[in-house]
């Protein structure tokens, strides 16, 4: 170090001590930008646990397997940071670390054990992503400081298919994307790789996930041409080193050529030759078959595809007079030699089926169960309506009994504040998983359902809208990077405590003390309930403008899409409405459509309700209602205040960030609030 540099350093420290003694308040000055997310290594503060650590990651035992590179490589850019250590990679017993494989065939692909055994740590699976999987997992005991004397995991994904869905289209756009333009370097591909891909899958596969869509479910149908295939096909190699499938989003007019197709189709022009794409056509048929083989054969290892047919606009097979079986079943025969896929949309709202939009899926997709081919999943948003706020569950779970149903759950926050507003979703997740849908009596919940727990389901799959872009956090507010990592967890395991998952999210991303992850999960936990309350209130409904979905827009929803006057609010679903609660198993049905049992988090779902309705807590709908709508003022004023006070505890620049998100939400609650209020004024009895 030349001299001008020592002496630097040294006024540096002192300015910095200075500081201190004097017991300023002091911001972590770092240069965290989020990009690390929860993999976000830093030095292990307790000293005598990191100590332990030290001993037991020096040396690693690991196999050979398919991930073996990519361990070595995770473990020690962890351990370097966490512990400053290099740990040694040995293939003897002596290593701390021993990984090997076990013959319990109950851990099936992807799961693990992690014992503790006389001071050393023992992994063990059945096979290679076990090890994978596993590594993360020990990179997390790390992370979140945990004591290993007496470790005893075994780990086991309730779920086969975890995956992200990405609704990238190929110019950059990403529909109901708040976090920048799309990861996918379509112009640069397949000859350059950017090295988000590799970040990317790191992420995803630590926790779990192991599929992606890569485009938009409203498909453009060029990324089945081989010259995008072959882009895809350089992405697919990234992500298989994590144990991670690509699947594509295809449109069921692929095979026609672009002159024939339908008008909603010109933007994007085709890909095939035909006049026609009549799943009853054999040169139909034929040429799904051809397409898919070669995407095989330049993909072997290819999920399959996902489809948005019948459905806003986008060709299918009713444009033929065939049913939504037939469209998917000709897809599933072409994937079938190769072992894939095929994942069909229930997200249908076609008019002519029924005069209430929420009624519509079920009633098209029920009469078809039984009728699609064994490789084809069907994909249910978690509520009939669409992603909103709060919904109750979409019936079709535990109706649908010889077909596999996915839950599609939106993680990007297109109703829910998007990126500026700090809503935490796990709870909405959990409030959905725990839905008892009485299909098979009290307890069939839908955890139960898609893990093959009620009806023997072949594919136990869930899938999530991705909240990812090219941002430099990768999901826009530095908060909603939590709704990933819990959408991860939970797809591994359902069941998952959301405490836990919160407070893994909180020590692993943001690496502070106790006392801010207490005040850390204070902030997140309420956000949803009162986002709702406010946004929403008793599930309502549609409330916000057609286009954007974030600003208020209650005058142009109501009398459309839920009915007011000056006597009350809500839709009458119940039998004499437009039963929609006989779409629900009898226990439910019958809650549903009584407004003393109905659960008053779904009120306006299934009800007018009248203003001066008495409510459980002895005051009236009308008192109730109007505290819902303050709730995300008050929500986001405490989080401000919260976030000011641990300040010093995070780093400079993310701290700067996440506040003027919160300040900017207390804006936009507010401007929420008052047309609200506006609105509402003119209804109420008391004003
Ligand atoms: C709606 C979105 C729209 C999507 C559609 C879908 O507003 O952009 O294309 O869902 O899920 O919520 O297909």
């Amino acid at each position: 170090m030349n001299n001008y540099y020592f002496y630097l350093s040294i006024i540096l420290l002192c300015l910095c001590s200075i500081g201190h003694s004097r017991g300023q308040a002091q911001t972590v000055q770092n240069t965290d930008t989020g990009y690390e997310l929860w993999l976000n290594y830093k030095p292990v503060q307790d000293l005598p646990l990191k100590q332990s650590y030290i001993q037991l990651y020096s040396q690693v035992n690991l196999p050979q397997c398919k991930y073996d590179e990519v361990i070595a490589e995770e473990l020690k850019g962890c351990l370097k940071a966490t512990l400053g250590i290099t740990p040694r990679f040995i293939s003897n017993t002596r290593a701390s670390i021993q990984m090997s494989y076990c013959k319990d065939k109950s851990l099936g692909m992807e799961g693990y054990l992690i014992r503790n055994n006389n001071n050393k740590i023992i992994l063990q699976a059945y096979s290679d992503a076990g090890f994978l999987y596993g590594t993360f997992h020990l990179i997390r005991l790390i992370q979140c400081e945990y004591p290993l004397d007496r470790l005893n995991i075994r780990e086991v994904p309730a779920l086969d298919y975890r995956q992200l869905n990405h609704w990238d289209d190929l110019n950059g756009n990403i529909e109901r994307g708040y976090a920048g333009k799309t990861l996918w370097k379509w112009d640069e591909l397949p000859e350059r790789l950017d090295e988000r891909y590799t970040d990317y899958a790191r992420a995803n596969a630590s926790i779990g996930i192991n599929g992606v869509v890569l485009n938009n479910v409203n498909a453009d149908p060029r990324i089945l041409r081989r010259d995008y295939l072959k882009k895809v096909s350089a992405l697919a190699h990234i992500l298989r080193k994590y144990n991670i499938r690509i699947y594509l989003a295809a449109n069921f007019a692929a095979p026609m050529k672009p002159s024939s197709t339908p008008d909603v189709m010109k933007k994007w022009g085709g890909v095939g030759e035909l006049d026609t794409a009549n799943p009853l056509d054999p040169n139909v048929q034929e040429w799904w078959n051809t397409k898919v083989d070669e995407i095989y054969s330049l993909i072997p290892d290819f999920g399959g595809f996902l489809v948005k047919a019948n459905s806003e606009g986008m060709p299918g097979p009713q444009d033929y007079h065939c049913t939504h079986a037939e469209g998917a079943n000709v897809l599933a025969r072409a994937l079938k030699p190769h072992g894939g896929i095929v994942i069909w949309r229930t997200f249908v709202y076609n008019p002519q089926i029924d005069k209430d939009r929420i009624k519509r899926s079920y009633k098209e997709f029920l009469p078809l169960d039984g009728k699609f081919d064994e490789n084809v999943i069907l994909q249910a948003k978690n509520g009939a309506l669409d992603f909103q706020p709060i919904e109750p569950a979409q019936p079709l779970f535990g109706a649908m009994k010889q077909t596999s149903l996915m839950p599609e759950l939106q993680i990007t926050q297109e109703y829910i504040g998007q990126s500026t507003y700090l809503v935490y979703l796990a709870p909405m997740w959990k409030e959905f998983l725990n839905f008892d849908t009485y299909c098979k009596g009290a307890g069939s919940n839908i955890t139960k359902i898609i893990t093959g727990k009620v009806y023997p389901t072949k594919y136990r799959a869930m899938a999530g809208v991705a909240n990812t872009g090219d941002s430099n956090n990768w999901t826009g507010h530095h908060f909603a990077q939590a709704n990933w990592f819990a959408f991860g967890r939970l797809a591994w395991n359902p069941k998952e405590t959301i405490e836990k998952i919160t407070s893994e999210w909180i020590k692993s991303t943001w690496n502070c003390d106790r006392s801010a992850e207490r005040v850390i999960t204070q902030m997140m936990m309420p956000t949803w309930n009162n986002y709702a309350r406010s946004h929403s209130p008793y599930s309502l409904g549609l409330t916000t403008q057609v286009s954007c979905h974030y600003r208020a827009g209650f005058d142009i929803r109501a009398n459309k899409e839920w009915k007011i006057d000056n006597k009350g609010i809500g839709t009458n679903r119940t039998f004499n409405g437009t039963d929609y609660v006989s779409q629900y198993f009898p226990t439910n049905c019958t809650h549903f459509n009584d407004i003393k049992q109905c659960p008053e988090l779904y009120l306006l779902c299934f009800h007018y309700v009248p203003w001066n309705h008495l409510m459980k807590s002895g005051d009236t709908f009308e008192k109730e209602f109007v505290e819902s709508l303050k709730q995300g003022v008050q929500q986001v004023e405490e989080n401000i205040q919260l976030w000011r006070s641990i300040r010093e505890k995070i780093d400079s620049r993310r701290f700067e960030e996440v506040m003027n998100c919160l300040l900017k939400e207390q804006q936009d609650a507010k401007a929420f609030y008052e047309s609200a209020v506006g609105f509402f004024s003119a209804y109420l009895p008391h004003k």
